[in-house]
């Protein structure tokens, strides 16, 4: 089956023709979003368990707040079960609006990527080692990056000799098929999708990654999604170093109605993740999100903050943390390459948390990303809003950077 036809049977509703009225009916669905979490924004009430302690085990998480915030919750799980959705949503109208949340993140790279594709299709009738070359700076100039632009043309120049390709406009489909292929390369699509959780206790998830990238954002989006699956969510504000830092998480848990665990500005970040994880614990929570500095008076000052959290989280959950995400900005291009690996080589990083995609022509760096410093892209901040966040996916990354094309292949096939 063609490649363009099966992303279409996997994202799109077979009755729908036009992409145009599923981007309106995702849009209609993310305003109900917008509301419900305003209706239940105004019901709540978030705690915060406020504690100054060490880490020298006098510390005492406040057992009443601890028991308030319980009783609190499990009103609101309540609440929320007894939700219009049920669990159980039909998967395609699932991953239809995840496909429409791709496509509409992914519009700045798609517009340009694909009239790049389409100009060249254009111009060359017959598939030549000319228009490799130029396909090959079209991929370049979309972040993909040096080695996996050199990777991904030798593998087209064989599939087009495989398959005896001759027309260019059949080229466009075998380089959305190829994209995900390197993507994936020899592991399997579920080994490097989702976030890995804990079967047996607590789940920690740690962000780590330079200021104004959008760890805190990402923390926040990451707790309402985790929160709406059912999940017990706490967060912990390690970053105690940028001011207004601690308020800004406290925000995203009034917002989301979970609980932000502080100490005050300045305080020792491996402390507050120390009663992060009492906290969680005593409260039976499914999750603990903890947020750090993106800056500190030097690189090696945060870096060695960065092991001293890393290491009380180990110490106190085995196993844990079981995500360590670095959180990149897409539009900062080759920097975000340097910055992940400048933080691959101090803290083991298990993720990578891709921001503002949205905000960006060259998408293609997480192709980047994953070929050259083989760290799976877990994340993918498609927007602003709360809801625009999602678990990355190949095929959908690349159902966002072709979905015109996929249309235009439907009406040329039934021609
Ligand atoms: N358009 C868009 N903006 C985003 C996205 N994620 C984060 N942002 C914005 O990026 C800016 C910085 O985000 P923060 O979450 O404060 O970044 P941070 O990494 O916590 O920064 P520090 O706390 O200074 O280390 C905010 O204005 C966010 O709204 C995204 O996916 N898309
Ligand atoms: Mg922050």
């Amino acid at each position: 089956m063609s490649f363009f036809k099966k992303l279409k049977e996997k994202f799109v509703k077979p009755e729908e023709d036009d992409l145009d009225s599923s981007k309106e009916t995702s849009e209609e669905s993310s305003d109900e979003e917008t509301k419900e979490n305003e209706s239940v924004e105004s019901e709540e009430v978030t705690e915060t368990a406020e504690t100054e302690s060490s880490l020298q085990g006098e510390t005492e998480v406040p057992d009443q707040e601890t028991v308030e915030n319980d009783v609190e919750d499990t009103e609101l799980d309540e609440s929320i079960a007894e939700g219009p959705e049920d669990d159980a949503a039909d998967t395609t109208e699932e991953e239809e609006s995840i496909a429409a949340k791709f496509k509409k993140g992914l519009a700045k790279t798609r517009n340009s990527f694909s009239s790049k594709i389409n100009d060249l299709v254009a111009r060359y009738r017959t598939v030549d080692e000319e228009f490799f070359e130029e396909l090959e700076e079209v991929l370049i100039s979309a972040d993909v990056g040096v080695n996996a632009v050199m990777e991904i043309i030798e593998e087209l120049e064989m599939e087009v000799k495989r398959r005896n390709i001759k027309d260019t406009r059949q080229v466009k489909e075998v380089i959305s098929e190829k994209l995900v292929e390197m993507y994936y390369g020899d592991d399997q699509e579920s080994e490097l999708e989702g976030l890995t959780v804990n079967e047996d206790g607590l789940t920690i998830y740690l962000f780590v990654g330079v200021n104004g990238v959008g760890k805190t954002t990402t923390i926040g989006k990451l707790a309402d999604k985790l929160k709406k699956e059912g999940k017990k969510v706490t967060l912990a504000a390690g970053d105690t170093f940028r001011a207004g830092a601690i308020e800004q998480l406290e925000i995203w848990g009034e917002r989301t109605g979970v609980p932000v665990i502080k100490h005050s500005e300045g305080g020792d970040p491996a402390a507050v993740i120390f009663d992060g994880i009492k906290a969680a614990k005593s409260r039976n929570a499914d999750v603990l999100i903890c947020d750090t500095a993106g800056r500190l008076q030097n690189k090696v000052n945060l870096m060695n903050e960065l092991s001293k959290v890393k290491r009380v989280i180990e110490r106190e959950v085995p196993g844990a943390p079981h995500e360590v995400l670095l959180t990149l900005d897409a539009t900062t291009g080759q920097n975000a390459m340097s910055q992940a690996k400048t933080f691959a080589a101090s803290t083991d990083v298990t993720g990578i948390a891709l921001t503002k995609l949205d905000g960006t022509a060259k998408g293609g760096i997480v192709l980047a990303i994953r070929k050259e410093l083989e760290i799976p892209v877990k994340l993918v901040g498609l927007g602003e809003k709360v809801s625009d966040l999602e678990t990355f996916n190949a095929h959908a990354f690349v159902y966002g950077l072709f979905a015109d094309m996929i249309e235009e292949y439907e009406e040329e096939s039934q021609d």
